[in-house]
């Protein structure tokens, strides 16, 4: 059997890649990630039935979140790090089954594989398609998504020493499901919502964790032009590894710039101390290629998302840590205190030329919850007194299609009486375009990453209990989402938890979604997807 993943908004065809990712994945990845996944599975049934107190269990812990987050989209493109990483997991497993009195265990938590021939092999039956009736397979699939963007922010959370067993203890218990051919439909779309449930938990982990951190995210002012110091350049979402970067270019003369999710970095106190934090450079993940060219320094990478880079010039200049990985990268890895050494990426900095201006002027950020409810009073009489009439809540990615510039559109063309809350990398589609502001309150409010959107929902259940309402339905917020990968499905199922309705989902709906499950989510919530952008602009109005 080929390759089989659906798991993006770029799916070929929007129904599945099989041949080789759009995202550039090759098959051999698609089924080491696949195996991968499929040991997880294994670990989580050994934990379920022999009630392993996961709490204890450091290592297999962390390593259960890395692995998931190394199967996010764009993450790791390098087979020997997931292959490694297939090993480890099964050294792991089979210590804790010998530690635990489980009978009639499941072949995905017994099965060896010596080779890497043998793990390809291995890999072919135990794909998303070995799960045979296609609903089963859709709500597995959507859960095991939402665990891998869940897994994203636990790490995060993580690496700041925040720690939530319970969040752990669920994901096995929601892999373990996933074997469990006893389960029905409803079963598993309870499960679904269980896992949105998980989802606000892990967003509020990091959530705190960040805060506790690095500060309440202000109202910021981030410059978009350059200086003419050699820099290096960060992305993904990785706080840590932007603050020990930070520590280790002080005094060097080399400046740092964020790119694409790294962005709202900029809005925590913490980070503005450093005087070399240049500014933002460039745009969202999938215009890196041309972006990364004129650069010209070093680039790091803590989390998705990597485009293939073109040239062995720019390779060369790409360094990766954390879950993500390429061939041909170096790839930096934390001492047993977390430490990283990143003084490779600072003399090749310091060899380059600074980088060149693609842009200039600034752009502003930093309305995450605690910045927006000391507005609240500001916000609530603009409310009233009809000068705002609504929200629209634009969180979530950006991406390559073409038909996501509905998203600058709708951004240009909704009344002038309204505003964005966003939060992601879906931001970049209308975060430039100076939509001006309202009495004060700028049009666009960006909390900051995809798991900020937890910030959405903090100011949106705050404004609920200002109003006296008993639904977050009254208030006058539209909810018009851009996905792209398995961070926005958790968001996603997060919101279903909370109970957020008529949720419009776009460019397309996800591939993984069977018709009978895609009319369950029409039925229960309203879920709908995007059509004309004046069309869609009516009919949020009307509601
Ligand atoms: Fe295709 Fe997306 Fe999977 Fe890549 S992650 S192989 S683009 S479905
Ligand atoms: Fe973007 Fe990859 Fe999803 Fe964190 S960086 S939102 S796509």
């Amino acid at each position: 059997m080929t390759m089989f993943c659906y798991q993006c908004q770029e799916t070929a065809k929007g129904t599945g890649c099989t041949v080789r990712g759009v995202c550039g994945k090759s098959e051999d990845v698609a089924k080491l990630q696949d195996l991968l996944i499929y040991t997880l599975k294994g670990i989580s049934e050994i934990v379920v039935k022999g009630k392993v107190d996961v709490r204890e269990l450091n290592e297999l812990n962390y390593q259960f979140l890395n692995s998931l987050f190394m199967t996010i989209t764009n993450a790791n493109f390098d087979e020997e790090s997931i292959e490694n990483q297939i090993k480890r997991m099964i050294i792991l497993r089979d210590d804790i089954r010998k530690n635990t009195n489980t009978r009639n265990l499941h072949d995905a938590s017994t099965f060896v594989v010596e080779s890497k021939e043998k793990m390809l092999e291995k890999a072919s039956s135990v794909g998303v398609l070995s799960t045979e009736s296609e609903d089963i397979r859709s709500l597995r699939e959507m859960i095991i998504y939402g665990l891998k963007g869940m897994a994203a922010y636990t790490e995060h959370a993580w690496n700041i020493g925040r720690k939530n067993p319970e969040i752990l203890a669920f994901m096995c218990e929601a892999l373990s499901s996933t074997l469990d051919d006893s389960r029905n439909v409803d079963e598993l779309v309870d499960l679904t919502l269980k896992t949105g449930e998980f989802g606000v938990k892990a967003m509020a982990l990091l959530d705190e964790a960040n805060t506790s951190k690095y500060g309440q995210p202000e109202l910021t002012k981030v410059n978009i032009g350059v200086r003419d110091n050699p820099a290096i350049l960060i992305s993904g979402h990785d706080l840590t590894d932007l603050e020990q970067l930070l520590e280790q270019t002080t005094d060097t003369g080399i400046d740092v710039y964020t790119h694409s999710e790294m962005l709202p970095a900029h809005y925590y106190p913490k980070f503005k101390k450093y005087e070399h934090f240049a500014g933002n450079y460039g745009n969202a993940w999938w215009k890196q290629l041309e972006e990364f060219e004129s650069f010209n320094g070093p680039i790091l990478f803590t989390t998705n998302c990597i485009v293939p880079p073109r040239s062995e010039e720019i390779r060369r200049r790409i360094f990766t840590t954390g879950s993500t990985g390429y061939p041909g990268c170096k790839h930096i890895v934390a001492d047993e205190n977390g430490k990283k050494d990143f003084s490779e990426i600072v003399d090749l900095a310091k060899k380059l030329p600074a980088p060149k201006e693609i842009e200039t002027g600034s752009i502003i950020g930093g309305f995450a919850h605690n910045q927006v409810i000391s507005l609240s009073d500001q916000i609530v009489e603009a409310i009233k007194t009809g000068a705002i009439k609504k929200f629209f809540v634009m969180a979530g990615c950006d991406g390559r299609m073409k038909t996501r510039n509905y998203y600058t559109e709708f951004a240009k063309k909704i009344p002038k009486d309204t505003v964005i809350l966003t939060a992601g990398c879906a931001k970049y589609r209308y975060n430039k375009l100076n939509l001006g502001d309202i009495n004060g309150i700028p049009r666009v409010l960006d909390a900051g990453q995809c798991n900020d959107s937890y910030s959405l929902a903090v100011i949106a259940l705050k404004l609920k209990e200002i109003f006296g309402l008993d639904d977050i339905n009254e208030l006058p917020i539209a909810f018009n989402i851009a996905w792209y990968e398995q961070k926005a499905v958790i968001v996603l199922l997060a919101l279903l938890y909370l109970g957020v309705k008529n949720i419009h989902l776009g460019p397309t709906l996800p591939g993984f979604l069977s018709p009978n499950v895609g009319k369950v989510l029409v039925d229960k919530f309203g879920i709908a997807g995007i059509g004309e952008v004046e069309d869609d602009i009516e009919l949020f109005m009307n509601v």
